[in-house]
């Protein structure tokens, strides 16, 4: 695979509602989308990391100094026979996940096109439909939160995952487990506690929930093993796990007894199936997280989540569920109850809606 172009662009997306979770609001969704082109194709891949370094220590413009001064160079310098290639071109470099897991994922979205089969395909997905829930910010009362819950079921959602932190938790849980008795229930608290808040958590596992993501700090896994032995709730590690070197470390310690794969935390989609083999073989489910995903990004990630111990259902829901109008055509929407298809062709270019996609662009530059 010989790259001959690259183009960066820096999209802003308005959301349908604020996304507040324990440590930002997000009113609008911006991100980099790379798009590569070689071999009589083009490939595009998304950059998920925020404008401030709150999930991880990434941002957009840390992504955008990479790619340029870097990787997009290091791309253009020879041809790559296999894009795993690339990815061990590219070991070296410390972290910096999400702006290597941008190019990458562009680099797929090309080799699937030279290919001519789907992403699905090559990664060695089996399932067409996959389940997706969605994910509910905090909210300043119930009041706000329970229509959301109630329009989600009504979409056809089965699984709903509520952010949650201190002094917004016991309460939003406890009414929405009690009004909707059978849905599958999860939280995610973005690193808000700390383990001296481990009585206060356990009080959770009274509502059976299948989860609770990422309680305490972001780069902990010591804390995470001792808190898994005060609660019966199973913890879920996202922010935690950036390597599949990472994720055995966590396994072997307790920490965790679910994995979330978020391809732009780990670096790509390399990584991301390591991850899933490896917790395979430890009979550890997983499940693919979000970033509030674009079309882009969301269509590749429904591919990866195709993969056989990806068993939970993944933060992937309908493109309508953040944005009035996505940038691709047909949006990401949900087929049948709780289910949304996987992508059966290879290449999302065909898919953008150019219209959209010019109209939430900020910045392009080429190289
Ligand atoms: O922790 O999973 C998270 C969004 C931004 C940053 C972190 C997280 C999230 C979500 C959104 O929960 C999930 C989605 O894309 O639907
Ligand atoms: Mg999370």
């Amino acid at each position: 695979m010989q790259i001959d172009r690259v183009e960066l662009r820096w999209l802003s997306m308005p959301l349908r509602t604020p996304f507040e979770t324990s440590f930002a609001r997000e009113t609008d969704k911006d991100c980099l989308l790379v798009r590569v082109f070689g071999e009589g194709f083009e490939g595009w891949g998304e950059v998920v990391a925020m404008k401030e370094p709150l999930y991880n220590e990434e941002t957009l413009k840390t992504c955008w100094h990479l790619l340029e001064d870097l990787l997009i160079p290091l791309v253009l310098s020879r041809p790559w026979s296999s894009v795993e290639e690339w990815c061990a071109a590219t070991r070296h470099v410390r972290r910096n996940y999400m702006a290597r897991a941008g190019l990458e994922a562009a680099l797929w979205d090309l080799h699937s096109l030279c290919q001519g089969r789907s992403l699905s395909s090559l990664w060695g997905g089996v399932r067409s439909r996959v389940e997706v829930g969605i994910s509910l910010g905090i909210e300043a009362s119930l009041d706000e939160l329970l229509p959301q819950v109630e329009a989600g079921v009504a979409e056809g959602y089965r699984r709903i995952k509520l952010k949650i932190k201190p002094g917004w938790d016991l309460e939003p849980v406890a009414e929405v487990r009690r009004r909707w008795p059978s849905l599958l229930l999860q939280v995610d608290a973005n690193s808000a506690y700390r383990l001296g808040d481990a009585s206060h958590l356990a009080r959770l596992d009274d509502f059976g929930l299948l989860l609770v993501e990422q309680p305490l700090e972001h780069d902990d896994i010591v804390d995470h093993a001792t808190l898994a032995r005060m609660v019966r709730t199973p913890i879920c590690l996202d922010e935690s796990i950036d390597t599949v070197d990472q994720c055995r470390r966590a396994l072997q310690l307790g920490s965790a007894a679910i994995i979330n794969i978020k391809p732009g935390r780990v670096g790509g989609y390399c990584a991301s199936r390591d991850i899933h083999s490896f917790c395979l073989e430890q009979r550890v489910p997983c499940w693919v997280g979000g970033m509030l995903e674009t079309g882009v990004g969301r269509l590749q990630n429904l591919a990866l989540a195709s993969l056989p111990n990806f068993t939970l259902p993944g933060d992937i829901s309908a493109s309508r569920r953040y944005f009035a109008r996505d940038i691709i055509d047909p949006e990401v929407v949900l087929e049948s109850v709780g289910c949304v298809r996987v992508p059966e062709v290879p290449g999302v270019a065909q898919f953008l809606d150019w219209g959209q996609l010019e109209r939430v662009t900020l910045r392009v530059e080429r190289w």
